[in-house]
């Protein structure tokens, strides 16, 4: 609860080096930049050694380091452009082209603009082509930096100069690919892009390098001179934009019907569309080569152990990522083809170097759910009866089937509840042995029975008049402590401090304080917990580190480095005086558009909840509090205080809170913070099923559960007299925030 945020933050204040130069950051988030690099395409261009380089594009020089929004918004002591990197680097670059290119965007700084209507792209320079002709005689190389950006409030657009190259950009691809013997593109996006144009002008090389924060330049460029080896992998699928089945239901005002179901990005085209994959997911190349071998696999009671042998064949040094994929029986329930179950990123291996891994995977922890109760086991996760098989590989497509094994009669997992069931029916996409569709089954519990016969009665209120220092001297414990509050603390518990954004009470330019949010709790000395945004940095007024984004967080499937880099993010946490990092984001990226996919993980659950595990380790590694989001189902920006993600049960708990599941189990967050959107008609924050039942009751999450910024009042439909802050604090939400009304 939210005094042991307290305590705990309370008992680390002090052992903090408040001169900590940030050096260990700086590398981490400049490594984390290289590995988190995905190399599409290398028709031996990369890395480049002596040869002379022609640098074209203005993102070289006024690159996107951060999504918009909470989830980039950090005062960043310095941002390293792509440009100053490679000259850090000391690459030939070519004089006259960067003199122009500084020049011109001297001229044309960008404007971003105002919250919401940021631009996704930056007004591109026109060059004359005779004067990229004579680039091109003086130069062996050309890079051109293609720039993208979109944010929270900011979905990514169908329109040129967003998901797609707008004239200018292509215009400068034609002129480059005309003169020049070799072109690479280099993509500084938040997340992917439509690529298909971009395979028109037959690049020699692509490299995705997404937003990487202060150290982008200076990693990327590690990258390029060869420094680093390329090990990065794709977190998504990339294909054309009409084939994601979820494209044809974004941007609708009131609801998304998510009838793709569980069979999101390679769920749906490793199934049912693989001629539509452009590249995979977990699809990237490096410089060098590796042989994968298993040494040794065998399956004891659904746990499969296995050891597997990675060699570097190639000419260089670098890492790779093993990753192995279920097949499930299809059963009655229909399963995708595969399902990454696990991975690991080996160490640097020199060449010829091999690397033996270790590792067992609980099968269990993929079980299906039935929400239909065609196995027998209706609301419970599952295992079907039939032929498991197991795929070894380094991405989603190119597999090699390393061992099978019978599950003779269908397993009961898991036993759950009915929880967030659709109210409104609407047809999913089923694996019939081919694509069909289905009604998804609806809810069928009395929710008003269940709340009511979940009411504890919590009258022990004792007429003591404790401090709250009597808790943290442990002469009472906490229930006692609460148990002397009034009803005027309680309800002051149960809200942020009444101020907007950046309470008296915090440090300047927090996002709020919650705990001691009155008078009569100050003089109790129970403290004012404060927060902060958010993923990609301590979002206040004073400067903090701005590290990369989640999607190269993500990207670099490198759970140890990222926990590493968490933990220097929740030490400035603390030099900061603060207390809740409010990170990370990891709503899965149902579709490409979601302008905060940026800020997020991966269209995968297993992934996304591993990643986020470790960062969220390494935050709260020092006492800091880490507060995973935006639970659950925000997944398009668009209308997002009130757009109702529809959903099936199957859906949910198989794909969309998975990730929050693995993090509670895997990481113990302090703090959670529910989404803005509904699910099946009801807000995140008045769901009784969706946060007392699963989260606290399920997965029995010990945390804060907190609102995110200015949630809607809205009646209960059940409880008609029930005033709104009851009808949220009933369904197990503890603190509204900020706690002041209005809205942003
Ligand atoms: C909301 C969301 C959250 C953020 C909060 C506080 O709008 O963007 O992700 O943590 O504001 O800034």
């Amino acid at each position: 609860m939210a005094f042991e945020l307290a305590q705990s933050s309370v008992k680390n204040k002090n052992n903090i080096n408040e001169n900590a130069s940030g050096e260990r950051i700086k590398a981490l988030c400049r490594l984390a930049v290289a590995e988190g690099c995905v190399l599409l395409k290398n028709n031996d261009t990369l890395p480049i050694n002596n040869e002379k380089v022609a640098l074209f594009g203005r993102c070289q020089i006024n690159g996107f380091h951060a999504g918009y929004g909470s989830g980039g918004d950090v005062n960043a002591p310095y941002k390293v452009s792509i440009l100053d990197g490679l000259r850090n680097a000391n690459c030939n670059l070519d004089e006259a082209l960067m003199d122009k290119y500084i020049k011109w965007c001297k001229r044309n700084v960008p404007n971003d603009g105002v919250w919401g209507h940021w631009p996704l792209c930056y007004k591109e320079l026109t060059l004359k082509d005779e004067f990229v002709l004579e680039c091109a005689n003086r130069c062996d190389v050309a890079l051109v930096i293609i720039g993208r950006s979109a944010g929270e409030d900011r979905d990514i657009k169908l329109e040129e100069g967003s998901w797609y190259l707008n004239k200018k950009e292509e215009r400068l691809l034609s002129q480059v690919r005309k003169h020049f013997k070799k072109m690479c593109v280099i993509i500084n996006s938040g997340s992917i892009m439509d690529i298909s144009k971009i395979e028109e002008y037959n690049p020699d090389a692509i490299l995705f390098a997404w937003q990487g924060g202060q150290e982008f330049g200076n990693g990327v460029a590690d990258v390029i001179t060869g420094k680093v080896n390329a090990s990065g992998k794709l977190t998504d699928t990339i294909a054309k934009i009409e084939d994601y089945p979820s494209t044809e239901y974004m941007n609708n005002l009131e609801y998304s019907e998510y009838k793709e179901d569980i069979y999101v990005g390679y769920r749906y085209f490793n199934t049912f569309a693989k001629d539509r994959i452009i590249y995979p997911f977990g699809y990237g190349l490096s410089y060098t080569k590796f042989d994968i071998n298993v040494l040794n696999i065998f399956n004891d009671c659904n746990t499969l152990n296995f050891k597997v042998s990675v060699k570097n064949t190639g000419k260089y040094k670098g890492k790779e990522v093993v990753q192995i994929y279920l097949s499930k029986a299809q059963g009655k329930l229909g399963n995708p083809a595969k399902e990454l179950v696990w991975y690991k990123k080996t160490k640097e291996l020199d060449i010829n170097e091999e690397q033996v891994i270790e590792a067992s995977i609980n099968i269990d922890d993929f079980a299906s759910y039935d929400d239909l109760g065609v196995t027998g086991y209706k609301n419970s996760f599952v295992l079907e009866a039939g032929t498991y098989e197991i795929y070894l590989g380094s991405n989603s497509i190119d597999l090699e089937k390393i061992y099978s094994y019978e599950v003779s009669n269908t397993q009961l997992v898991k036993e759950c509840n009915e929880a967030c069931a659709p109210t409104i029916s609407f047809e999913r996409i089923v694996n019939n042995g081919g694509i069909a569709y289905d009604k998804v089954p609806l809810g069928e519990v009395d929710i008003k029975e269940r709340i009511l016969n979940s009411l504890e009665d919590n009258n022990k209120l004792n007429n003591c008049y404790y401090s709250f220092d009597d808790v943290l001297n442990n002469k009472i414990t906490l229930d006692e402590f609460v148990n002397s509050l009034d009803e005027e603390e309680l309800e002051a518990l149960t809200r942020g401090s009444l101020y907007s954004m950046n309470s008296p009470y915090g440090p300047d330019g927090n996002a709020a304080t919650f705990g001691a949010s009155n008078e009569k709790l100050f003089n109790r000395n129970v403290p004012a917990i404060s927060t902060n945004d958010g993923p990609s940095g301590v979002r206040l007024k004073a400067t903090s580190s701005l590290i990369p984004n989640g999607v190269v967080l993500a990207s670099t499937f490198n759970d140890e480095l990222i926990e590493d880099l968490g933990s220097e993010l929740g030490l400035e946490v603390m030099m900061r005086k603060s207390h809740v990092l409010l990170a990370p984001g990891i709503n899965i990226h149902r579709n490409p558009l979601c302008g905060r996919n940026f800020e997020y993980y991966s269209e995968d659950p297993y992934l996304t909840g591993m990643i986020a595990s470790a960062y969220i380790r390494g935050v709260q590694a020092c006492g800091t509090s880490a507060c995973p989001k935006h639970f659950a189902c925000n997944n398009q920006e668009y209308n997002r205080h009130v757009h109702d993600s529809r959903i099936s049960q199957r859906a949910l708990r198989e794909i969309y809170i998975k990730a929050f599941e693995m993090c509670v189990k895997n990481a113990n967050p302090d703090v959670l913070m529910t989404s803005y959107n509904k699910i099946n008609g009801e807000y995140s924050y008045y769901s009784y099923d969706l946060v007392k039942l699963i989260l606290k009751k399920e997965w029995n999450f010990k945390g804060v559960v907190i609102t995110d910024w200015w949630m809607r009042e809205d009646k209960s439909k059940i409880f008609e007299n029930l005033e709104t802050q009851s009808y949220r604090v009933r369904a197990g939400i503890d603190v509204y925030m900020p706690g002041s009304k209005g809205s942003r």
